[in-house]
């Protein structure tokens, strides 16, 4: 199967804005009373990832707020914001995003120990306004971690990539995340060209009765990032059910195989509204662009494909 690309951007970086005008891709989106709410990564004059915010009726037409709802504010974030994957659970938001930075928590040192990147945990109760909550792990070389929607066995559960694997982690709090807790689930199969080097994440997992359908990205060789799925058990998330051999997504458009990264689509969000699967990607990372399919032919894949 394949996603069915909406034929142009959704959003484009804004050539009159300072912090978005080179930049605006890989966003978290939430559907929430009627309405898309996203949250996006822009590059503007410094080059400096930061988050805006964007709301929509039909996921297509964008309205953004003028400023951006978090920028860097200490100096492991100083290098950026970035891929923010958002979900509610019981009520409260969360976000998941990478901090890019040039100090490493705790030695306060100057470092590039896991590339200077923190897999970073945020919570609001209106969207945007964030309360930073700490990373999940530190040290790593680790990033693409997103929440599950809801507990699971009386725990929060997030995936995360700790290079090149997908792993699954606990907790208790959202703060304290215990290493014995942490396990790989999925790695890149070298029998498949398209993800033979990388896997990671993408957006928040969609539950269903035959398991959660989780989107992920992967690249090759040549780092050409496409999509592909899997499917976890809903219990014990650790369990692959399936893992179907081809991607369901990749660059094709001259604003996913040019742009700031060429032969890129990445994406972090993929919302279901009325039965239909609305994956939202940065093309190139340099634009945001929207592919769709019915929940039931995305299921059937992942069971079957
Ligand atoms: C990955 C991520 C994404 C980016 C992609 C392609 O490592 O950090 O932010 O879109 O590379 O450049």
């Amino acid at each position: 199967m394949k996603l069915n690309r909406y034929p142009k951007p959704v959003l484009l970086p804004d050539p009159q804005s300072p912090w978005e005008c080179y930049n605006v891709f890989n966003p978290g989106v939430l559907y929430a009373n009627g309405l898309f709410h996203m949250i996006y990564r822009a590059q503007g004059l410094d080059w400096v990832s930061r988050l805006g915010y964007a709301i929509s009726t039909d996921g297509i037409h964008w309205n953004r707020l003028k400023d951006p709802i978090m920028a860097p504010e200490s100096p492991e974030e100083s290098r950026g914001l970035e891929d923010p994957r958002i979900v509610e659970i019981e009520g409260t938001y969360y976000m998941t995003y990478t901090a890019y930075g040039s100090v490493f928590r705790g030695s306060g040192q100057p470092t590039h120990a896991g590339g200077g990147i923190l897999p970073m945990v945020a919570r609001s109760h209106n969207l945007i306004t964030w309360e930073r909550l700490g990373p999940i792990v530190v040290g790593e070389d680790n990033k693409d971690h997103v929440l599950f929607p809801r507990k699971i066995g009386g725990k929060f559960v997030a995936l995360h990539r700790r290079w090149p694997q997908v792993w699954l982690a606990y907790s208790d709090d959202l703060i304290h995340w215990p290493p014995e807790q942490m396990a790989p689930i999925y790695g890149p199969r070298a029998e498949n060209l398209w993800e033979s080097r990388s896997v990671g994440n993408n957006g928040v997992p969609i539950e269903t009765e035959y398991g959660w359908v989780v989107l992920n990205h992967a690249y090759d060789e040549n780092k050409v990032y496409k999509i592909g799925v899997v499917l976890l058990d809903l219990d014990n998330p650790t369990k692959v059910i399936h893992r179907p051999k081809d991607p369901i997504f990749w660059p094709e458009e001259l604003w996913e195989l040019r742009g700031d990264v060429p032969n890129v689509v990445f994406s972090c969000a993929n919302p279901v509204v009325n039965e239909t699967v609305y994956v939202f990607y940065g093309g190139g990372d340099h634009v945001i662009g929207l592919a769709t399919c019915p929940l039931s032919e995305l299921i059937d894949y992942a069971r079957f494909g």
